[in-house]
């Protein structure tokens, strides 16, 4: 179908973004695909452009010879990173293999893949220094843009240039770092895909897409190939979250214990001061995993699910910086007086 990728897609984008805010009333237990994210992004799209609108322009488009190019970006905090259309965001899924992707159905919505229409062209831009090339996809066979074999995706959430907010996502997607590739065999490379995989133990509570989460398995994709193991990076064998090896519930006689709410990507309170032997437990409210992660290693609490908790007790008095692994922006201290 010949169409233009340009209007399509954005209609798409909003479309998509339009699912998630509606499903987004439903709460966290009607497991719409980005739900999750969206404690994250307060995202607005000033329209949201209906399927019927995208019929239209998809009927309207004549053949379109466009040339796309992918660019550098580079976040402050996250760092150089690839970006494809407008400048947005383009992510990779850990779970898919060279010119393999696997996000399909509901995944694709909330990840819309970087096709190209027939006609169309992609081009590396300054600092691109990998191999852009595309990959048929496994549901309709329209044609995926890879970078060094690693197929390539938006973020639905991702309103504009220069968002993130589908970094780290599920601990399975990243941004496309310049060096990211595929051609060694599993993906390798993306932003913070290797503290996400050290930190992050086990992948089997995620499917394909990394966002069908387990109450409502029903809605996982059907058609979506199940990524194998091996396509993860294996990590340490640390057992995801809840009580933590570190844990330690009997405090010093006496003391109180102190508490951290994980909500909306940051710690709250981010500073907490407490004495020595008090038992400090952090409890995650968003709608994502987050760590809880000692900046000098004297802690770590592996990926924390949604509802989970973790507890570290504090006997020596000092001050611990801490962050989350998979976004490492979220950073938080804890002062130990004696
Ligand atoms: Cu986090």
């Amino acid at each position: 179908m010949m169409r233009t990728i340009r209007a399509v897609r954005l209609a798409s984008l909003a479309a998509a973004t339009a699912v998630v805010l509606a499903a987004c009333g439903g709460a966290y237990a009607t497991a719409s695909p980005a739900a999750a994210a969206i404690g994250a992004v307060p995202s607005t799209p000033t329209a949201a452009p209906t399927i019927a609108a995208t019929a239209a322009g998809e009927a309207s488009a004549a053949a379109s010879s466009a040339v796309y190019e992918v660019t550098v970006a580079r976040d402050p905090k996250l760092g150089a990173h690839l970006a494809g259309e407008g400048g947005k965001s383009l992510y990779l899924l850990t779970a898919d293999a060279a010119n393999k992707p696997t996000c399909v159905g509901g995944c694709a919505t909330a990840w819309p893949p970087f096709e190209l229409d027939p006609g169309e062209q992609v081009t590396a831009g300054p600092g691109v220094t990998g191999v852009l090339a595309t990959t048929p996809r496994p549901d309709d066979g329209k044609q995926q843009v890879t970078y060094n074999g690693i197929p390539l995706y938006y973020f639905a959430n991702d309103a504009q240039a220069g968002d993130v907010n589908g970094q780290g996502f599920k601990g399975v997607w990243f941004l496309v770092a310049p060096a990211s590739t595929a051609l060694g065999g599993p993906i390798t490379g993306g932003l913070g895909q290797d503290a996400a995989a050290a930190s992050t133990a086990t992948p089997t509570a995620t499917s394909a897409g990394g966002y069908t989460r387990g109450p409502a398995a029903s809605q996982s994709p059907a058609a979506s190939p199940r990524p194998t193991a091996t396509a993860r990076p294996t990590a340490s064998p640390r057992p995801t979250a809840s009580p933590l090896p570190t844990a330690s519930p009997s405090a010093t006689a006496g003391s109180a214990a102190s508490s951290v709410q994980i909500a909306n990507f940051a710690f709250a309170p981010s500073s907490l001061t407490v004495r020595a032997g008090i038992t400090v437990t952090w409890t995650n409210t968003d709608g994502v995993s987050h760590t809880v992660t000692a900046d000098d290693g004297s802690f770590s609490s592996g990926k924390i699910p949604t509802g989970s908790t973790f507890r570290e007790t504090f006997a020596t008095a000092g001050t611990y910086a801490y962050r989350c692994s998979i976004h490492p922006s979220m950073i938080g201290t804890i002062t130990v007086t004696p």
